[in-house]
């Protein structure tokens, strides 16, 4: 059967017909609709998120060490999470499949950096796959766990936002049903990577990349495509696309099994042509090597390595190489007259009344990562940092033990609690620290698209199941102080933030109301100014809300807008806002 799906459903679809039977991942913006396609082949694949990515990364790596094909899905800052496990993962190697699937998202659409993950696959010395559309992305997951079962190694494979979110046709096939049985076969040395078992693991790695590379010379995934012979481009994953509309006459190397990096096929493609240009996104991982082998090249200099590349950016680098003028108004412009859409918290958010009762006070906000971010911007404007998943509860300590002299609020999302914020909750407890932190537990992890997380009460494969409490842990962490409040109570949230604020002990403060997008329900009764009671003070503006709309003189609520959540009126000083006739 052929189907239209996007690069990653073709993951989902190659790693159910490989035969794996476990998959575990954490969301992450572009990888995850893997999992998510993954754990619709229930029963035949059982499919978790789990807490974070080190966690899945562990789960799918014990399972395949019991024997069993699985994948692991996160994007590319989530490897950095992972990247303890799949270090040493490489020298103990794997037994059944193992396939790190990785996203990464150059131009940062939804991410808080661009890293070029192929480095992952170097550093850790295993595998790289990088297919360049849905086809690839179903085929090269099924020989990346071919691969990695062959030569006993964990396999990275690598997308883009443009492959995983791009859809083109699939030639699928069904299930294999390879004979594996599950049952750890106890092998303390070739498990247990203390010194005296790990030395002679760490021999093997070598040994074992010298192997791949000579698979990689002759891998289906990676070809020359002669055409003209007076420039041949080297390319993988979607620059191939890209490179093909620019130069549609020139000569290809296009490498999808990019590393090890096969060497004699580069040789081969570098004699064939006159000259030479490498075309990558991102980091010159491929450019360098080429160079290493004394091949000489043209690349990073005319190939931007910032960001997203394009067609139009491309065009631009084609100029450059042949030394003409850049040409104007290019044929694909990606941003075309699009008007601007600041970003904004939803129309009754829960999250908006804690940064605006955090707006009265002087304090410093370690925020962190999640829809929540958005309390960075105006008029809210009370996010004073960001690092990484969990740094909004350890920053909070690091600037309180610094002597900051404000009071110092972290701020994290309930499933960036359970990510990686109670460790650092934990460390306040134990270090003496008497930040408060404030936990905007909205029920789901909202920012990726509404996936269930420990404290949801429900499992990725639909499953009810133990409804974790933040509160609980809170207190086992060590802490005394811990509240739950009510985010759409404004008088209520400030009393108790206002009064930890100056608290001189740790505290932790649960602010808990359910995403109403989630909900796919209105919070309340839609509000209304009353424009004869309204002074225009325009104080309800400082909520940032997009259904209050402000002009000619006093603000207007748009209806079609207000998700009824009622902070407008409480924040009203004229008492002008009211509940609306649904008129
Ligand atoms: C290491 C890492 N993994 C995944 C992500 C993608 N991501 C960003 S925020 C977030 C969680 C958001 O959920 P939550 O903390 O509950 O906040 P909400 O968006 O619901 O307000 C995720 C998964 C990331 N930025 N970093």
């Amino acid at each position: 059967m052929r189907y239209l799906i996007s690069g990653n459903e073709a993951i989902a679809r190659g790693a159910f017909e490989a035969g794996v039977t476990v998959g575990a991942g954490y969301p992450g913006t572009p990888s995850t609709e893997i999992l998510e396609s993954l754990a619709r082949y229930k029963p035949d694949v059982y499919c978790e998120w789990s807490p974070n990515e080190k966690v899945a990364f562990e789960v799918a790596a014990g399972a395949s060490l019991a024997g069993a094909r699985s994948i692991v899905t996160m994007k590319h800052v989530g490897l950095n999470v992972a990247a303890d496990p799949l270090m040493t993962l490489s020298y103990i190697g794997v037994e059944g499949g193992f396939v790190a699937c990785v996203a990464d998202d150059p131009g940062m659409h939804s991410s808080q950096n661009e890293q070029d993950s192929r480095n992952y696959a170097r550093f850790a010395k295993v595998a790289l796959f990088e297919p360049s559309d849905s086809q690839e992305a179903r085929d090269f997951t099924i020989l990346a766990l071919q691969i990695s079962e062959d030569f006993k190694t964990p396999v990275i494979l690598r997308t883009t936002t443009r492959v995983s979110h791009s859809r083109s046709l699939v030639e699928t096939a069904e299930r294999m049903r390879p004979e594996r049985k599950v049952g750890l076969v106890k092998n303390p040395p070739r498990y247990v990577p203390i010194p005296v078992w790990g030395r002679p693991m760490r021999r093997k790695v070598e040994e074992r990349l010298a192997a791949l590379q000579k698979i990689a010379e002759s891998s289906p995934a990676n070809r020359i495509e002669w055409r003209d012979r007076s420039l041949g481009i080297i390319t993988s994953s979607i620059a191939y696309q890209y490179v093909r509309e620019v130069w549609p006459e020139a000569s290809v190397l296009k490498l999808g099994m990019a590393y090890p990096y096969p060497d004699a096929l580069i040789r081969k493609f570098a004699v064939g042509v006159a000259s030479l240009l490498v075309v990558e996104e991102l980091d010159d991982f491929l450019e360098l090597h080429v160079r290493a082998l004394g091949i000489a090249c043209r690349g990073r200099d005319i190939v931007p390595g910032i960001m997203e590349l394009s067609v139009d950016r491309l065009l631009e680098s084609k100029a450059r190489l042949e030394e003409r003028a850049i040409p104007e108004n290019l044929p694909h412009p990606l941003t075309q007259d699009l008007p601007p859409r600041p970003p904004v918290l939803c129309p009754g958010c829960p999250h908006r009344g804690i940064f605006y009762a955090l707006g009265k006070k002087d304090v410093v906000v370690t925020g962190d990562i999640g829809c929540y971010s958005l309390g960075a911007f105006p008029p809210l404007d009370r996010m004073d940092s960001i690092l990484c998943m969990g740094a909004g509860v350890s920053m909070a300590q690091g600037m309180e033990k610094a002597g900051e002299p404000r009071p110092v609020v972290g701020v994290v999302g309930d499933s960036t609690f359970f990510h990686s914020g109670i460790t650092g909750l934990l460390d306040i407890a134990y270090n003496q620290g008497h930040s408060t932190i404030i936990v905007l537990d909205n029920r789901t992890t909202a920012m990726t698209g509404h996936q269930d997380h420990p404290g949801t009460g429900r499992t990725l494969q639909g499953l009810p199941t133990k409804e974790v409490r933040i509160e609980d842990i809170g207190r086992a962490c060590g802490l005394e102080r811990v509240f739950t409040i009510d985010p759409y109570d404004l008088e209520q949230s400030q009393e108790v933030i206002f009064r930890e604020i100056e608290s001189q002990q740790p505290s932790l403060i649960i602010s808990c109301a359910p995403c109403p997008l989630r909900e796919r329900k209105r919070v309340g009764p839609e509000r209304r100014i009353d424009e004869d009671e309204c002074r225009g003070c325009e104080l309800c503006l400082d909520l940032g809300c997009p259904a209050i709309e402000g002009g000619d003189g006093h603000p207007h609520i748009n209806a079609a807008l207000c998700a009824g959540c009622g902070l407008c009126q409480q924040v009203c000083p004229a008492g002008a806002i009211q509940e609306g006739d649904g008129a």
